[in-house]
């Protein structure tokens, strides 16, 4: 029989929301947790994409929690540095010995005679007051349903599991989708073929509006500026962080403030791409801002590239050495990359994590849409925390931003708990009701409905559960401290002695 362990505090995931809950429960002395880890070291989603070309697109400066700040190389890091930073704070925070690697959380259920979560993994059980969840909105790769993928012969594989012992060297590669992830790999890809006398073909279902990228290596001067003058790297990231967030207008209340992108947008394209033909087919057709505006400088030059053949007719199948498009022409190929997104609005974990009624959350989401009181906590759950929940995304900026705010509002619910006795909260329904009438109707005005785009933000019935609509700033202060008046308190309950506790 595995062992099962007592905790205060069970954590899911070890990536940047993970670590970040890690951190600062230990800062509040509540040290009794463990974090559960389903693969072998911290980093989640960007230890998960590896990709070649794999960088971030918004600002490193941004990419850094604002209690660890970074010496970046550049204004936009490559992925191996983001990963190094994440580890160096995990090594740095005296928190690694509390977490569970190779542990993937295999159900979690709440039962209400023991006011007790139970995380069952193949390691072992832990029993704990609390849950966090950190597993991330873009940690489930989603690999498309075409027909006949799985007959495919040659090495298929998905953007966010790179299979680097694929030989790609003079090979014919197939690239499906033309997202942030994509418009990373391509170019790399354009290159290592074009040295090896290979060939790409990139399959694109949506053109994608993609601006500059005013990506620039620090020099040596203003790194060692930032480490050492006090207050500029805050002033700086500042800077960055604010005009960021003057683009939400744009995108929530007046899409015509974007005319500035949409011009830097196309003229992208004009200036370098001269073929007509190629011209309208990378032309997008919805307003900019629809779907996640991206940033590059060599994904239209890569288009141009003799190597390179855009595709836009739909694929209608997949055989054993092919990709077959509706217009019957058939383009065969060594090596297939899905670079089709991730699940945003299905959550898989949400299938293994049961509430207070017997449903679990998946249920209930199935049933209303996915939808979270602030993001965080959901009704019928009992301290459940979740971490990048719903309706907490962005577009425009940086999610660390997102993730310490909706930290602090944990520690602070963990706070009243400890203050007040009480041994659990769940949101109230109608609190939770009224936070996402207003925040739908909000929705309502935004580009993410409005601009004529169907995109990872909207669920099956066009509902933007993804987004939040309003300035992160905005979010920070409704989320500034916790309201025990919207829950539902509940005081804990008799117990024999050692009934709970070991
Ligand atoms: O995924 P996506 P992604 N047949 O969903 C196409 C973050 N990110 O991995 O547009 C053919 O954006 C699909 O077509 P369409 C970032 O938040 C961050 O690229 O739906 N095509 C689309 O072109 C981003 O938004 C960084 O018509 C199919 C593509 O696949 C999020 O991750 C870097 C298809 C999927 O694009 C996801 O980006 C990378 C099918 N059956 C990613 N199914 C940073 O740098 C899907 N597509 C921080």
């Amino acid at each position: 029989m595995s062992a099962v362990h007592h905790v205060d505090h069970v954590i899911i995931g070890a990536g940047f929301a993970g670590l970040c809950t890690a951190i600062k429960l230990q800062e509040d002395g509540e040290t009794d947790f463990v974090v559960l880890e389903k693969c072998s070291d911290v980093g989640g989603t960007w230890r998960d994409n590896t990709y070649p070309g794999a960088t971030c697109d918004v600002p490193s400066q941004l990419y850094s929690f604002s209690f660890a700040p970074y010496d970046w190389s550049r204004s936009y890091s490559p992925q191996p540095e983001i990963q190094d930073y994440i580890r160096s704070v995990a090594e740095r925070s005296g928190t690694l010995d509390r977490f569970v690697f190779d542990t993937p959380a295999e159900d979690a259920s709440w039962d209400d005679a023991t006011q007790r979560w139970t995380v069952r993994t193949q390691n072992g059980t832990w029993v704990s007051r609390t849950l966090v969840v950190g597993a991330g909105g873009l940690s489930a790769p989603r690999t498309p349903e075409i027909e006949g993928i799985e007959t495919f012969q040659g090495r298929v594989f998905h953007s966010a599991r790179w299979d680097h012992d694929a030989d790609l060297a003079g090979k014919r590669v197939a690239v499906i989708g033309t997202g942030a992830s994509a418009i990373q790999i391509v170019p790399e890809l354009q290159k290592t073929l074009e040295a090896t006398g290979g060939h790409l073909d990139v399959y694109q279902r949506t053109a994608p509006w993609i601006i500059p990228r005013n990506d620039r290596v620090y020099p040596a001067t203003e790194r060692a500026a930032l480490r050492r003058v006090p207050g500029l790297r805050r002033l700086y990231r500042t800077g960055i962080y604010w005009a960021h967030e003057s683009y939400v207008p744009a995108f929530t209340l007046a899409p015509g403030l974007a005319a500035p992108a949409t011009r830097a947008a196309t003229l992208n394209i004009t200036r370098a791409v001269k073929d007509p033909a190629l011209r309208a087919k990378v032309t997008p057709y919805f307003k900019i801002g629809c779907k996640r505006i991206l940033r590059s400088n060599d994904w239209y030059p890569a288009l141009t590239a003799d190597n390179v053949e855009l595709v836009t007719d739909p694929i209608a199948k997949v055989t054993g050495n092919a990709i077959v498009t509706a217009d019957g022409t058939e383009r065969e190929i060594d090596v297939l990359v899905v670079a089709t997104g991730f699940w945003t609005t299905e959550l898989p974990i949400t299938e293994h994590l049961t509430g207070r009624t017997g449903r679990t959350l998946a249920e209930r989401w199935r049933e209303s849409g996915m939808a979270a009181y602030k993001g965080t906590t959901v009704p019928e759950f009992p301290n459940l925390f979740m971490v990048v929940g719903p309706n907490t995304g962005q577009g425009h900026t940086s999610m660390i931003f997102i993730i310490e705010s909706q930290v602090a509002y944990i520690r602070d619910a963990l706070r009243h708990l400890r203050r007040s006795g009480a041994a659990s909260v769940e949101p109230l329904p109608e609190a939770t009701d009224r936070w996402n009438r207003t925040l739908q109707q909000r929705m309502r005005r935004t580009v993410w409905t409005r601009g004529g785009c169907h995109s990872w933000y909207l669920d099956a019935h066009g509902r933007n559960t993804t987004l939040w609509p309003r300035t992160t700033a905005d979010f920070r202060r409704r989320l500034a401290s916790f309201d025990a008046d919207a829950y539902r308190v509940v005081a804990p309950v008799e117990v024999a002695p050692g009934e709970v506790e070991q």
